[in-house]
């Protein structure tokens, strides 16, 4: 079974070196692909280092314009190009814990279509946020269950992983978030395609090294963009 984990970077520099150390330790056979968007802290460079000493770390540079969900589309078919038969997905700062990995594996070796790291299953948590942070969270789950119906504990989960037909029945090419709601996006069409979803508990840490990019813009633009699907879908489009 061969596994690609890709992770989106932006401004990453203080995390990259170790986030990749890290992959390796707990997942030595996987293949690693960086999505870099221009990163003017050098993330970039880190990446292309880190390559050039091992030959399972790869990079793309992205040219603007630069965005979460742009990054994920590349990256989604970049992986599938390397042939991979399990694709994951997971972030660069740390709050999706690479110790994990093992058990993505074996949910797909057990039959899943889809994987995805939940702060809201059994033993899954999000202490470390701010009571604040938490809140929102919370209340962006449920209008996204509910507008969407998709039925996971943890909609806003980007540490997962999909099995190579399930990520090519959803058509990454054809992906229209450029922002974080690429999250939802996938999500909902993965779920439109019937794919079988397992959840595994996630211990959110949250980011303690470089800045967030997720803004009152980018949050406000995601609700927008839940509506938007839902409504591409009652027309009866792709979604
Ligand atoms: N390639 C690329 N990656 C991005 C972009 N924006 C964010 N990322 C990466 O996507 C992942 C998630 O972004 P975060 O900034 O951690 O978003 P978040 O988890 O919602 O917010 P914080 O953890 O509070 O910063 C990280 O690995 C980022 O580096 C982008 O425009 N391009
Ligand atoms: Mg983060």
């Amino acid at each position: 079974m061969k596994t690609v984990i890709f992770v989106p970077t932006y401004n990453e520099a203080p995390n990259l070196e170790r986030l990749v150390g890290e992959i390796r330790r707990f997942s030595p056979s996987s293949e690693i692909l960086i999505v870099d968007d221009e990163s003017p802290d050098g993330t970039g460079e880190i990446a292309d280092r880190l390559a050039s000493r091992d030959a399972s770390v790869h990079v793309i540079h992205r040219s603007p314009p630069r965005g979460r969900g742009l990054a994920g589309r590349d990256g989604y078919l970049a992986a599938l190009d390397r042939g991979a038969d399990v694709v994951l997905e997971m972030d660069a700062d740390f709050s999706h814990d690479p110790e994990l990995l093992p058990r993505f594996w074996e949910e797909i070796e057990r039959g899943a279509d889809m994987v995805l790291g939940s702060r809201f299953v059994r033993e899954g948590s999000d202490v470390d946020r701010g009571i604040v942070r938490r809140t929102i969270t919370i209340l962006a789950n449920t209008y996204i269950r509910w507008v969407l119906g998709v039925p996971v504990g943890d909609c806003n989960s980007g540490y997962r992983c999909f099995r190579r037909e399930t990520l090519e029945a959803i058509s990454p090419a054809t992906l229209t978030s450029e922002g974080p709601s690429i999250v939802q996006e996938v999500l909902f069409r993965a779920h439109r395609q019937g794919a079988k979803m397992v959840e595994i508990p996630l211990t959110f840490v949250d980011r303690r090294e470089g800045d967030s990019k997720l803004g009152f813009g980018l949050l406000l633009e995601g609700y927008f963009m839940i509506l938007r699907l839902k409504l591409r879908a009652l027309r009866g489009g792709k979604s």
